[in-house]
């Protein structure tokens, strides 16, 4: 075969393979195997040179010719391939416009948070400072400086967590006082009063630990909310009216305050604080167990003796301090009737608050 016909042949063969060619790799492996520096083209025109003078002209024009025709071929089949490709990624882009919305659950704050800043609020409002302290505490801070006896039943193992050390023992500090996690978040009110001259108008959330377990009205670890005013000329009365303020604002204006006698070891006289039902309104109904009030608080005018720990004169200066759990607060002003739903998790009982 001439090497005319040897270029007619492979101008067949690669136009043949270009219309064959079903991606733009393909048809990029058809251009070198055809065009390249090592392609077949370049493999006919060697032998060019054994040619004569009056047939060179003519063969190197119809390889040009070649060249030319398989490049306007590629160039069409790029173009054919690239329109495909663009097509079909459009398609795959298309949004159906008529598809449901993904549902989004965005973080929000806790319910727990919720009722806290809500309580910080109203008391922040009256110009009370808040206060925090460490959760683990020494029981000088937790029990002696607020008049719990050396054999007060909170002290017992069974209510209260202990820190132990790393070989195991009850850890001490300097000789004298356990270590442990604080009962209730009064510890943070002494330590106030120790660092702070009256007057004193104070508010101390944060969490507490007893060793009780999880049930529908206890858990072994809740927030506290505890207040404490001292300041000269507090009476009974203030406490009142300030627990009056508070309830109003927490759970409306149509809810009244009960105050029945109690027993605290750190104020005298103490009490417990109902709110009326806000069902029957104090009739007595079955959300309330019949008894038209439920309880939300414990409160009392500072015992003397605890100014005494902390050189407070107790000549000069009367204060009143009351105590809260938040969780209690929450479940009373939802509903809930089981306080063991706050510390679950569950996104979809969260979510409603
Ligand atoms: C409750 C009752 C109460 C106090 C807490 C207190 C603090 C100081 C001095 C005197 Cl520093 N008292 N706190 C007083 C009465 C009751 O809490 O039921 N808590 C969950």
């Amino acid at each position: 075969m001439g090497i005319a016909e040897e270029l007619s042949a492979l101008r067949s063969k690669a136009l043949a393979a270009v219309e064959m060619a079903d991606s733009l790799d393909t048809l990029e492996s058809v251009r070198i195997a055809y065009l390249g520096k090592k392609g077949s083209l370049t493999a006919v025109l060697r032998g060019l040179g054994a040619l004569s003078a009056e047939e060179r002209p003519v063969v190197g024009q119809l390889s040009n010719e070649v060249r030319a025709t398989v490049e306007a071929a590629l160039a069409d089949k790029r173009r054919s391939l690239q329109a495909t490709a663009r097509a079909s990624r459009i398609a795959a882009e298309v949004v159906d416009v008529t598809l449901p919305g993904r549902v989004r659950m965005p973080g929000k704050s806790h319910v727990i948070h919720q009722v806290v800043d809500e309580i910080v609020e109203t008391f922040v409002g009256l110009g009370y400072q808040v206060a925090e302290g460490p959760e683990v505490e020494l029981d000088y801070y937790n029990f002696t400086a607020l008049n719990h006896p050396p054999d007060h039943p909170a002290r017992a193992l069974q209510d209260t967590f202990y820190v132990r050390d790393l070989s195991g023992e009850r850890a001490v500090v300097e000789g004298e006082s356990d270590v442990l996690l604080r009962t209730h978040t009064s510890p943070v009110q002494v330590h106030i009063m120790e660092t702070q001259k009256p007057p004193i108008y104070v508010l101390a959330p944060g969490k507490v630990f007893r060793r009780d377990v999880a049930d529908p009205s206890h858990l072994p670890q809740f927030t506290q909310i505890e207040g404490l005013v001292v300041d000269e000329g507090i009476t009974f009365g203030d406490l009142k009216g300030t627990l009056e303020h508070f309830v109003k604002r927490m759970f409306g204006e149509d809810r009244r305050v009960r105050l029945r006698p109690h027993f605290f070891p750190f104020t005298e006289p103490s009490a417990e604080v109902d709110v009326s039902c806000g069902i029957c309104g104090g009739e007595g109904c079955r959300s309330c167990g019949g008894e038209g009030w439920l309880e939300i608080l414990g409160c009392g005018m500072v015992d003397p003796k605890v100014f005494g720990h902390v050189g407070i004169d107790p000549e000069r200066y009367t204060g009143f301090a009351f105590g809260m759990g938040a969780e209690r607060i929450a479940a009373l002003k939802y509903g809930i009737p089981d306080l063991r739903l706050f510390i679950e998790g569950d996104t979809r009982f969260l979510h409603q608050f």
